[in-house]
């Protein structure tokens, strides 16, 4: 049986609309709303039926509250997106999201879907499963920045009761690139089924999720998201054999290999 989405916002906006996820996410997020409002730092083309397009540097305090007026509700993808240089993560995800906070503090805006990162807790084992409850143990510059993320979406729920879903992102790709990803990988279509539930789900509150699909090997244990009502439909298990094929057998003796983070705990120093 075919089940609709929800349509419960009327305005949605959508940051980091010009990256892999925000292009992924582009049409399945029409379901969700009347008008989708797309932004990013760079441009990528014009508004389609049903649409509408603000670009904005989300260092920039007034063109985030731009960016945000008017909107019903936040899914935030936008920033940098892997390990690299302290100065541009520094800018765009913690310098960011504050301004994004303090814009949706200022428009009224009451639910946020933040994309957080597995590697928050990226310093955990490969042997180990965690849940919610599980301290932060970023592996970079990066995993800290969404940590930082995490932290001031609770403050902004417990001061200002705007609500959160911050979404441990797994790797979300259309196939999973490598063993690692037999364990990470998240779906298109189980992403827009995670973000659809945080967008629709009763009473959010703050609340951490990972996202993964189905994968029978996972490291995340999500029991403590049940309220969320997130139900993955796919799974990497049927890509498991040719992902075995193309790969070698992984060294034991290496981090990229003992932790969660992958090759991310042994990226750097940059500067
Ligand atoms: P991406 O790098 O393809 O897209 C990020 C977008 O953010 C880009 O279009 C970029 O132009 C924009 N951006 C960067 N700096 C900005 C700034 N200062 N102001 C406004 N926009 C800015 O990344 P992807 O894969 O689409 O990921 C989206 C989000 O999900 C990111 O926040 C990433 O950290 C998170 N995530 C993604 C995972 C994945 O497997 N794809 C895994 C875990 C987290
Ligand atoms: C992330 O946080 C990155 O945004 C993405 O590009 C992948 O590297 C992913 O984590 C991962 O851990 O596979």
């Amino acid at each position: 049986m075919h089940k609709t989405t929800p349509k419960v916002h009327q305005k949605l906006l959508l940051t980091g609309a010009a990256g892999g996820l925000g292009k992924a996410l582009r049409e399945r997020l029409k379901d969700n709303c009347s008008v989708l409002r797309l932004s990013d730092v760079q441009p990528f083309g014009d508004a389609l039926a049903g649409e509408e397009i603000v670009l904005a540097d989300l260092a920039d305090a007034a063109a985030v509250n731009r960016m945000v007026e008017g909107v019903d509700a936040i899914i935030h993808l936008g920033g940098v997106s892997v390990e690299g240089p302290f100065g541009p993560i520094l800018q765009a995800n913690i310098l960011g999201i504050y301004n994004l906070y303090e814009a949706a503090r200022r428009n009224g805006v009451k639910r946020v879907v933040f994309a957080s990162s597995n590697h928050v807790t990226g310093f955990y084992r490969q042997s180990e499963t965690i849940n919610a409850d599980h301290p932060a143990r970023p592996d970079g510059m990066y995993g800290l920045s969404k940590a930082f993320g995490e932290d001031l979406s609770r403050f902004y729920f417990d001061r200002y009761g705007i609500e959160t879903a911050c979404v441990r992102i797994g790797s979300s790709f259309p196939e999973p690139k490598d063993r690692r990803m037999l364990a990470t990988w998240l779906s298109f279509d189980d992403l827009h089924r995670l973000i659809t539930a945080c967008l629709t789900t009763p009473v959010l509150g703050h609340t951490i999720v990972f996202g993964m699909s189905r994968n029978a090997v996972t490291w995340w244990d999500n029991s403590r998201a049940h309220h969320v009502g997130y139900v993955p439909q796919d799974s990497s298990d049927v890509f498991r054999d040719a992902v075995y094929a193309r790969t070698p057998a992984p060294d034991l003796s290496d981090p990229a290999v003992q932790f969660q983070g992958g090759g991310f705990v042994k990226a750097g120093p940059f500067e």
